[in-house]
C-alpha cells in the first residue's frame, strides 16, 4: 500500500547488504539557502560514499516515499516553493494524498525505519524551545528518538532551543545521549557547552555495539550520538548570542508559531550573521555524515 521507491544506488546496496545512511530532507528545503542547500546534499552524500557506505536521501514526492534521491530529484526539491515539512504528525497524510514533502529529523527516522536504515546523520536535531514553559513548543524529534530504531549522530542542539530542558526530556524518554570523543555535550556551533553529556563514546564500534545491545534487550528507540563540530568550524557563543535573542524576538513579535518557529530562526541567524553561520553548519554536518558511515559500517559487524 506504502509506494516506496529506491534509488538505482540504495537498491544495490540493500541487495548487497552494503552499509546504508539515512539523510533528511528539510535540511535541504527548510534549513539553507538555494544553491548551498544543493550543493551541500551532495556533498554530504559524496562523504558518506568516501567513508565507505551508501548514502539514502529521503523526500515524499507526489505521494511516493524516495529513499534516495537521484541527481535530478535533489535539485528539483532544493528549488521547490513551498514544500510542505513533514514530522510524524503529517507524513503518513501527505503519502495518502498523494503530496510531496521534507522530511524532518522524526520522519526520517520513520522513513528509515520503513527502509530498514538504522544511522542518519543530520546537522542539528529539534529540541525544546526557549520559553517552552509557555508555548509547550517541544520537537516531535524527541519523541521520536524514543520510538524508532535510529543511531541519529547530530552535533547537538542549536542555542536557539532551551539545551538543558532538551537534555531533560531526552532523559524523561528513555534516549541514550551519547556525546562523541569528549564529556560534554556540544552545542552545535561550539564543540563545548557548559552542560554534561549523560554518556561518552570514543569509537564508531561502542556506539554500533550499544545499538545492537538495545535491539536485543527489546527497547524501542534510538540513540542520539553528539559529535562536536570541526575545531576549525567553531562560531563563539558570544557571537551567536545577541543574533539569536534577536531572531527570537522578532519570531515572538510577528506571532510565528508551531512548524514555522525552526526554520525561522534558522533563516533569521544566517541572514544577520551574513552567511557565517551556514558555513559552521555545512562543516558539521559533512563531519556528522563521516561519523555516522563508520557507525553503519560498524554496525554490519555487530549485528554480523
Ligand atoms: N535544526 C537545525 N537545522 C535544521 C532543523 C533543525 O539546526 O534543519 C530541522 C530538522 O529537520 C529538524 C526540524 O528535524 O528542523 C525540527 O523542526 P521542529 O523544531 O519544528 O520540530
Ligand atoms: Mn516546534
Amino acid at each position: 500500500m506504502i509506494d516506496i521507491r529506491y534509488s538505482a544506488e540504495v537498491q544495490a546496496a540493500k541487495a548487497a547488504g552494503h552499509a546504508l545512511v539515512a539523510l533528511e530532507s528539510t535540511i535541504i528545503t527548510h534549513g539553507m539557502p538555494y544553491p548551498q542547500n544543493v550543493e551541500v546534499a551532495a556533498q554530504v552524500e559524496q562523504d558518506i560514499r568516501d567513508a565507505g557506505a551508501v548514502p539514502a536521501t529521503m523526500a515524499v514526492m507526489n505521494g511516493t516515499l524516495h529513499v534516495g534521491l537521484e541527481a535530478e530529484q535533489l535539485q528539483s526539491l532544493g528549488q521547490a516553493k513551498g514544500v510542505a515539512k513533514l514530522s510524524r504528525a503529517d507524513f503518513a497524510a501527505c503519502l495518502a494524498t498523494g503530496g510531496t514533502g521534507a522530511t524532518t529529523v522524526a520522519a526520517t527516522m520513520i522513513a528509515a525505519r520503513l527502509a530498514g536504515i538504522e544511522v542518519f546523520a543530520t546537522g542539528g536535531i529539534g529540541g525544546v524551545h526557549k520559553g517552552a514553559e509557555t508555548t509547550f513548543d517541544i520537537s516531535a524529534d524527541l519523541m521520536e528518538l524514543a520510538q524508532s530504531p535510529v543511531t541519529v549522530v547530530a552535533a547537538g542542539a542549536k542555542a536557539i532551543l532551551d539545551v538543558a530542558k532538551t537534555l531533560e526530556v531526552l532523559e524523561t524518554q528513555g534516549v541514550p545521549v551519547i556525546a562523541f570523543g569528549q564529556d560534554s555535550f556540544p552545542a552545535f556551533w561550539s564543540a563545548q557547552s557548559d552542560l554534561a553529556a549523560p554518556l561518552r563514546m570514543d569509537s564508531p564500534s561502542d556506539i554500533a555495539k550499544a545499538h545492537a545491545m538495545r535491539q536485543a534487550i527489546g527497547l524501542p528507540g534510538g540513540q542520539l550520538i553528539a559529535n562536536p563540530i570541526p575545531a576549525e568550524a567553531e562560531i563563539a557563543s558570544e557571537v551567536l548570542a545577541p543574533v539569536i535573542a534577536q531572531a527570537q524576538a522578532e519570531a515572538d513579535a510577528q506571532g510565528v508559531t508551531g512548524k514555522g518557529v525552526t526554520p525561522f530562526l534558522l533563516q533569521r541567524i544566517f541572514e544577520l550573521t551574513n552567511g557565517k553561520s551556514l558555513e559552521a553548519n555545512i562543516a558539521l554536518v559533512r563531519n556528522n555524515a563521516r561519523l555516522a558511515a563508520q557507525i553503519a559500517r560498524e554496525l554490519i559487524v555487530a549485528q554480523g
